[in-house]
């Protein structure tokens, strides 16, 4: 009956349906406006993950709340032509770093075969992203101590040998870098980032050139001359590395 009673009172006046159809409009357009709003602001909200794959091999995943979270898997070689190796993950000075770093690297994997055959314990063994524990090189009759000779040599002297190392650069970095600019990273490592660039990485070995003969003790001058510098050789103590380290850069 309320309805007839409307319908009646509609058809009374053309006023009255004039009215009627105004209030009808604007109920419906408020209605409409707030669904929409509402679909915009739960898809604004939503936490949608971008997840990407750079050139290097890192996977960096990002929301729109949330950090950026970028997954690398470092081999202890080296790069092509220095030590150095390009993680494509791009750091802005400022930022909180956190990097965290597992896994397990050999630092002379011909000493760990020929253990492995004999069956007594490698001279080095194999190393978490903190390096080689100086005192591992004990008794130093071992080859583990021709490592403590030559640990001079290495690209970060403060660090141990193995150790998982950084720089934060926009292009490639020096072999040996200034020692403010190596990150010693290990398996745990949150700062706030000193500059803009991208995320090199490397375990801390020794990288050769011609003036470094002592490096490559204890073979001798000659045999340096005929196996590293005829051959430019350079990179002989990261080619005999095996193993990675995982590492998970948060920003
Ligand atoms: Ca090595």
């Amino acid at each position: 009956m309320r309805l007839w009673s409307l319908i009646e009172w509609l058809t009374a006046d053309w006023k009255h349906l004039a009215r009627f159809s105004v209030l009808a409009l604007a109920i419906s357009s408020c209605l409409w406006l707030i669904a929409v709003g509402g679909v915009l602001t739960v898809s604004w909200l939503a936490p949608g993950t971008d997840i990407k794959v750079e050139k290097s091999g890192a996977i960096i995943l990002s929301t729109r709340f949330h950090k950026t979270t970028a997954v690398y898997l470092l081999t202890p070689h080296g790069a092509k032509a220095g030590p150095w190796v390009n993680t494509g993950i791009e750091i802005k000075r400022g930022q909180d770093v956190r990097i965290t770093a597992s896994g397990r690297v050999c630092l002379a994997m011909h000493h760990m075969v020929e253990s492995g055959i004999k069956d007594v314990p490698p001279p080095l063994p194999w190393s978490g992203p903190s390096g080689l524990d100086p005192c591992s090189a004990l008794p130093p009759t071992t080859p583990r101590d021709e490592e403590l000779v030559r640990s001079k040599y290495l690209i970060c002297n403060t660090a141990d040998q193995g150790e998982l190392i950084g720089v934060i650069s926009a292009g490639e970095p020096p072999i040996k870098p200034d020692s403010v600019d190596v990150l010693e990273i290990g398996d745990y490592w949150d700062q706030p980032a000193k500059k803009s660039g991208t995320l090199w990485l490397t375990v801390n070995e020794i990288w050769l050139n011609k003036s470094l003969a002592d490096a490559y003790a204890p073979k001798t001058p000659e045999e340096f001359e005929k196996n590293i510098v005829a051959n430019s050789y350079w990179n002989v103590w990261y080619d005999d590395n095996a193993g990675a380290f995982l590492i998970t850069v948060e920003l």
